[in-house]
């Protein structure tokens, strides 16, 4: 096969909303499964670059900026953050991260708008809108809920049901309420600006055509979505939060989120390109038809990429290569129930990353990805998959391989001259499974590909174990050097295959072979080392307890049940309320940190005469020597909880920002008990 000229891909994932941290949904169906196309498509030495940003406008922003009484421009900052912290955590490594509340963005997507509009695409229509009479406002997408139209389930959005995953026509709803005060919405008269479908219906129905090769949960999507015929879509809205429209009588109104957002992949590559100093660089991955457009994302997102984004490029004043493939996942639930994050059941990244190592969770994510249907997320899973599969098959191999030849052969194992049949039938076995892995990558099916891994690793142990080297040792070194060279090679291999789904530890164990180089596919049959040198050996993967697992069951079952927002204390409280509040000085006399929590201090507290119990989470900044002594600050008129079964009879005032955590401590020697006005 001859190489085509200039192939190139680029990789992106769905922009996150920057309103709030990712959970492991997310991850499982937009984000991981990208990152390991990526990671694979460059051990084939393919020109890649994968691109993302957060999602900074529309309702979902603005909801959330209500909700926190901040600007919209701060939440979107705080959140932008925290989810790319949370991506570092996990090894997603993106060449470019960047949001749609840029420049660049804005001005992309007003010209987007104006072509479209010019060439009779966008028009104007009167419509009706709910409109809630107790809040003094048009309630668009997301600012109404009420039961689907189409699958009757309860809590569809006002563009969108999560369920079933249709486009919701917002008056359809039935039911509807107003989010922000839960009223009934009356039907009003308003004026917005339609994305003319129809139009694009023939043509749409001619660029699928030969998109047979989509997945097939993808393609039944659409199809259904297309025989119920398009309609046309409201383009704007009216938020004080977006990009402005580019019309003098549309002055008030902003562009609908979906229109800016996936224009944010076209903006993210300009910054990409303007990074490294080629300003010009992105037209070779937007324009230039070598390029294989993929977008990666959960199958809510699908219609937006497949029929209102394609429709959008279309009929653009240049020429832009339309999406190649939309690899869009199902849902990935806990405990057999669909995530909310509204009902707080969900697995947040930043609490994950506390308590365990972002290549675990990979890992299991991708064993268990939601590929061709809703796949399940258990803590007893992740343990299992931890425990069973990284440790015992994975690390396992590993450390009896590395710890023998260490022992027996200090390290250095020499190629043999000839293999034994024995030798031959497992590599050969061997590279049968990496044939597999390849086309399971290719094909996206990163669940087979996880398996494929672990079962190398499980070839290795068997031959390990049916060679017997620790017998063999006694009287034929040459033998026993033999059986370690077939079993280092193998783990090369695993090295190699299993890099995209867990870079760091595959990178660990190449190093402890002392290989350098980069891993690359085409090694894998052409490296033939005369020599491994095993050194710095350390073990590969710890074991996770069940104190551990139980630990986060408990977390969940809290979360779940609302106590996480007890447990921060998190309502806010109106200034005209403040003179409610009782605070008093109170001197810390002991303090102990609650060992199966990464957070919690249990402190007393003296506020004269009267000692207090407090559970605080300041571990992450103080030890609880340090706090033992001090003389804090003290809300102690709030009603007990009990966390982590410890009962907590009052909350130590500190200021934080993102990095620490600050006690706000009297600055002269005032007695304990004094109050605080
Ligand atoms: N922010 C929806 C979501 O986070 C949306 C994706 C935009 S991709 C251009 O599910
Ligand atoms: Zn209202």
């Amino acid at each position: 096969m001859t190489k085509k000229e200039n192939e190139k891909y680029l990789v992106t994932s769905a922009l996150p909303y920057a309103n709030g941290d990712l959970h492991i949904g997310q991850i499982a169906g937009a984000y991981l499964p990208a990152d390991v196309f990526v990671r694979f498509l460059r051990l084939l030495d393919k020109e890649v670059i994968y691109i993302c940003g957060t999602d900074e406008h529309g309702a979902p922003i603005s909801i959330k900026a209500e909700a926190e009484n901040r600007k919209p421009r701060q939440i979107v900052d705080k959140y932008h953050k925290i989810i790319e912290k949370g991506f570092k955590g996990l090894g997603i490594d993106f060449d470019n991260f960047s949001g749609t509340a840029t420049k660049t963005n804005t001005e992309l997507s007003q010209k987007f708008f104006l072509n479209l509009y010019k060439k009779g695409y966008i028009r104007k229509k009167n419509s009706k809108q709910f409109y809630c009479e107790a809040c003094g406002r048009f309630l668009s997408d997301r600012y109404v809920e009420g039961i689907c139209p189409n699958c009757g389930a309860a809590g569809a959005r006002g563009d969108q049901c999560d369920t079933c995953g249709t486009l919701v026509e917002t008056l359809e709803l039935e039911e509807p309420v107003c989010k922000i005060c839960g009223s009934t919405p009356i039907v009003k008269k308003t004026t917005h600006w339609y994305l003319d479908l129809p139009k694009f219906e023939n043509k749409l129905k001619n660029w699928l055509e030969n998109k047979n090769y989509w997945k097939e949960n993808v393609l039944n999507f659409i199809m259904g979505w297309i025989k119920q015929g398009l309609k046309e879509r409201d383009i704007t809205r009216d938020l004080d939060w977006g990009v402005p429209v580019p019309l003098e009588e549309a002055k008030e109104k902003v562009l609908y989120v979906w229109f800016d957002a996936p224009i944010g992949y076209i903006s993210s590559t300009k910054e990409w390109a303007k990074k490294i100093g080629q300003p010009e660089k992105w037209k070779e991955y937007w324009q230039n038809p070598h390029t294989k457009i993929i977008h990666f994302l959960g199958k809510d997102n699908i219609p937006f990429h497949t029929i209102i984004w394609p429709s959008m490029l279309m009929e653009q004043d240049k020429t832009y290569n339309l999406p190649y493939d939309v690899p869009a996942n199902e849902y990935l639930n806990i405990k057999g129930e669909k995530i909310s994050t509204s009902r707080n059941l969900a697995i947040w990244v930043s609490d994950y990353l506390e308590y365990f190592e972002g290549e675990f969770l990979r890992y299991v994510l991708s064993a268990n990805a939601p590929e061709t249907k809703d796949s399940n997320f258990t803590w007893q899973d992740f343990q299992n998959k931890v425990n069973n599969d990284l440790a015992n098959v994975y690390g396992n191999l590993a450390n009896r391989v590395f710890s023998f030849a260490k022992s027996n052969f200090k390290g250095l194992i020499k190629q043999p001259k000839n293999f034994n049949r024995k030798s031959e039938d497992v590599l050969k076995q061997v590279f049968e499974i990496v044939g597999k892995i390849r086309d399971s990558y290719q094909d996206y099916r990163v669940r087979k590909a996880t398996k494929f891994c672990i079962d190398i690793a499980r070839l290795g142990n068997k031959y390990f174990d049916e060679t017997e080297p620790w017998k063999t040792i006694k009287n034929d070194s040459a033998l026993t050097e033999k059986t370690l060279y077939i079993c280092l090679e193998i783990l090369r291999i695993i090295s190699i295959v299993f890099y995209p789904i867990m870079p760091q530890k595959n990178r660990e164990l190449r190093s402890m072979m002392s290989l350098k180089k980069e891993p690359k596919w085409a090694n894998i049959f052409s490296e033939n080392l005369e020599i491994f040198h095993i050194s710095n050996v350390k073990p590969l993967i710890n074991k996770i307890s069940d104190e551990r697992i139980e630990q986060q069951q408990e977390l969940l079952e809290k979360m779940y049940k609302g106590d996480e927002e007890k447990m921060e204390h998190k309502e806010e409280i109106p200034f005209e309320q403040f003179s409610k509040l009782e605070i008093r000085i109170a001197k810390v006399i002991e303090a102990e940190k609650i060992e199966k929590s990464n957070k919690l201090i249990k402190i007393k507290a003296d506020i004269g005469g009267e000692v207090r119990q407090v559970v605080a989470g300041l571990a992450k900044y103080y030890k609880p020597e340090e706090l033992v002594g001090k003389k804090v600050t003290l809300l102690v008129n709030l009603e007990p909880i009990k966390l982590m079964g410890e009962e907590s009879q009052g909350m130590i005032l500190a200021g934080e920002n993102e990095e620490d955590i600050s006690l706000l401590i009297p600055d002269k020697d005032i007695e304990q008990g004094a109050e605080i006005h």
